[in-house]
């Protein structure tokens, strides 16, 4: 089996690193993006995500013509599909949204048309249980000259297997490389194909196991550390009633050799731990008891740092009856949804700074040194350097504990620290 052209499908967080990967092994690599921006900054090498090393990797790689971008399917002997699983908006507010699998539905519709007996086809989409089978038959529909598992088991002309990325945001490039994956084929012959794949460039260990497991395992991957995180939500509220330091209480706790507690914060974020449970809770709703309470813990924390925020307001107004609430600067120092980069998506902190804008009549200052403008939905002057805000706000609120933000704090005002690193 040889890969000579490998195509990945959707050049976003994930796929754009997984294709460079590929690219600077010497591959020929056809990136397929639907967003026309997308291809052309990457046919510029150029990137549109900011992630460590990935710039070089890609300016090199289509520089020395291993990687192109297009914004349609084109032949290649293995296809890996990394496009967004994102959630439906739920049916009611105590419901639990459904995952939207249209994306995998028409990046498998497009590549059906251009396969060729031998190919391999992996998703690796953050998908519910029986997502790959499902992918398969959409694929089969679309080609009905060509066999696929479900049918023609390990004689199927298209291997399809279902690999989990778990790299983590900040560090793709080298857990890309250490990682070990989960190789979940319809068929034997389907993940020896694709462990064959992964080994052009990945280090870590390749183990093998059945489509639906390896589609359960990311899931409980990430179920399990918003689990864990809402414990470290729910201790911090705990701690503000009963007047604890809860960052000091978890670092000696975690002193006992087999405790080991996370960190709280505003709430959870990003496109992964604060969606893929619902990817359980949503198929077995009666059942996932624990992970609904946690989503529901994490969910409400950045609720509960705006009251903080009230409460400080409040304050200040107490101690100062000549103040206005109009005259008071507030400060939200981070949105990026954790340290040190640029992602916004599901950003508590964002969340909790638009909840600011919206309620708060006087001055509001965002500093987020990873961003240089914010959408056409914030006004420009919003964004301000870390030393304006420090200096001119009477409530700082540290949302995200970027690395600028640490060794330094503001000298005067109320200070609202919801990662710790303020104390
Ligand atoms: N967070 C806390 N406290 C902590 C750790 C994290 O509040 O102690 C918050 C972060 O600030 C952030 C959110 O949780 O808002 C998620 O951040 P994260 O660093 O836990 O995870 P992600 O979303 O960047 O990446 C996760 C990783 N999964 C696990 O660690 C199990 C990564 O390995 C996965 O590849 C990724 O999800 C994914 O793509 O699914």
């Amino acid at each position: 089996m040889s890969f000579e052209t490998i195509s990945v499908i959707g050049l976003g967080y994930i796929g754009l690193p997984t294709a460079a990967m590929f690219a600077s092994n010497q591959r020929q690599v056809i990136g397929v993006d639907v967003n026309k921006h997308v291809v052309d900054t990457i046919n510029a090498g150029k990137i549109h995500i900011v992630e460590p090393e990935l710039d070089l990797m890609v300016k090199e790689a289509v520089e020395k013509g291993f990687l192109k971008a297009t914004c349609s399917p084109q032949s290649a002997d293995a296809f890996l599909i990394a496009v967004p699983t994102p959630l439906l908006p739920a049916d009611s507010p105590n419901s639990t949204p459904q995952p939207d699998l249209t994306h995998i539905q028409s990046a498998a519709k497009s590549i059906a048309k251009v396969l060729k007996k031998g190919d391999l086809v992996i998703l690796e989409s953050t998908s519910p249980v029986g997502t790959t089978e499902k992918m398969s038959k959409w694929m089969a529909e679309v080609r009905p000259d060509l066999s696929f598992p479900q049918t023609h088991d390990e004689a199927s002309d298209i291997r399809v297997a279902y690999c989990p990325e778990r790299v983590l945001p900040g560090h793709v490039i080298r857990e890309l490389v250490n990682n070990d994956r989960v190789v979940g084929g319809m068929t034997g012959a389907c993940s020896t194909a694709a462990i064959e794949l992964y080994k052009l460039f990945v280090e870590g260990e390749c183990v093998v196991t059945n489509a639906r497991t390896a589609e359960m395992v990311k899931l409980t991957e990430n179920a399990s550390r918003d689990v864990s995180i809402a414990f470290a939500n729910e201790l911090s509220i705990i701690c503000d009633n009963i007047n604890v330091d809860v960052w000091e209480l978890i670092g000696l706790a975690n002193r006992h050799p087999r405790v080991n507690i996370l960190q709280p914060g505003p709430g959870v974020g990003g496109h992964c731990i604060a969606v893929d449970p619902c990817f359980i809770i949503s198929a077995v709703p009666h059942d996932a008891k624990l992970m609904a309470t946690a989503r529901h813990v994490n969910n409400s924390k950045p609720s509960w740092v705006v009251e903080k925020i009230k409460l400080a307001i409040a304050n200040i107004l107490i101690m100062d009856s000549e103040k206005t609430v109009s005259e008071l600067k507030i400060a939200c120092y981070g949105l990026a949804f954790k340290p040190n980069i640029d992602d916004l998506r599901e950003s508590p902190a964002l969340s909790i700074a638009d909840q600011v804008i919206d309620m708060h009549s006087g001055v509001v200052m965002l500093v987020e040194p990873n961003i240089s403008k914010l959408t056409e939905n914030y006004n420009d002057d919003l964004l301000v350097d870390f030393d304006v805000a420090s200096c001119e706000a009477d409530i700082h609120v540290l949302l995200v504990d970027h690395t600028e933000f640490k060794g330094r704090r503001p000298i005067a005002g109320q200070i609202i620290d919801t990662r710790g690193i303020w104390k």
